[in-house]
């Protein structure tokens, strides 16, 4: 049997989803390890963590002393990751949000794609018809629209570049250069595809079925928004594709 996933997930005040999305989590696959970074949501999660039975076996916590944002979240928890599993066996690392809209069973298809070649996995709402449930028609448009944009601007062609759901080959961690990631939110998301696109990565697209949250607030917002605006071309741009080895100037 392969090893145990670690599965990084950023938390700003989501103890309402925390018990049951641990729950599930563990029902799914009962020997993940999990990371949790909290941006002093001040709603008792790190009380909740460290009175969890898993806490320092399977359960970790980083605590950061103000919300700063999402994308330097995944900074920190890739880095930490990284650092506590030193070349030790790890079938994948994967990123996901509290808000139970992505479902912990889809982590075993991740797997499958990582076990069979794959370097990242990403979530798909999109390919083969639309899966989200309970989204207003404006998120759905926009979310929509952001993937057309993405994939025109930048010739990527996954169908569902904003998502969080994603699954990393632990060894192709340290190819991204994490500190240098300065984007937030979706913008976040697409970078990081982006780069590990730019790279030559093995990149598969796996179908979900998306939920909207039911607990908790949502931490979307029009400065989200726009700067994926600008990070798209901002990107295209930076993340020339490297020239192979050998090749004239
Ligand atoms: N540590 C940390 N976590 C964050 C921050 N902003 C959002 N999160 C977490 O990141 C995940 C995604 O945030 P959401 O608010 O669900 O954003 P979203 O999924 O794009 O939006 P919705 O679909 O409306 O839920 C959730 O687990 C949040 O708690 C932040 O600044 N710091
Ligand atoms: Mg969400």
């Amino acid at each position: 049997m392969s090893s145990p996933p670690f599965i990084i997930v950023p938390t700003y005040h989501e103890m309402e989803n925390l018990p049951r999305f641990t729950e599930r989590l563990w029902q799914a696959l009962p020997e993940a390890r999990l990371l949790l970074i909290d941006d002093a949501s001040g709603d008792g999660t790190p009380d909740w963590v460290k009175r969890h039975p898993r806490h320092g076996r399977s359960l970790f916590l980083l605590e950061r002393s103000d919300k700063l944002g999402l994308g330097s979240a995944y900074v920190a928890g890739f880095t930490w990751v990284t650092q506590h599993l030193q070349g030790t066996p790890c079938s994948a690392v994967v990123q996901m949000d509290a808000d139970l809209s992505h479902d912990p069973a889809a982590i075993h298809d991740f797997l499958h794609e990582i076990e069979t070649g794959a370097d990242l996995v990403l979530a798909t709402r999109y390919r083969g018809g639309v899966r989200v449930t309970n989204w207003p028609l404006r998120r759905l448009v926009l979310s929509l629209g952001a993937a057309q944009y993405v994939q025109l601007i930048t010739g990527m062609p996954f169908s569902d570049p904003t998502g969080g759901f994603k699954a990393f080959r632990p060894e192709k961690l340290a190819e991204l250069p994490w500190s240098q990631f300065r984007s937030d939110g979706y913008a976040f998301q697409i970078e990081v595809t982006h780069l590990a696109w730019r790279l030559g990565w093995k990149i598969t697209e796996v179908p979900i079925t998306f939920e909207d949250r039911t607990a908790g607030v949502s931490k979307m917002s029009l400065r989200i928004v726009r700067e994926a605006i600008w990070r798209v071309p901002w990107m295209a741009v930076r993340h020339r594709r490297p020239k192979p080895a050998g090749a004239t100037p």
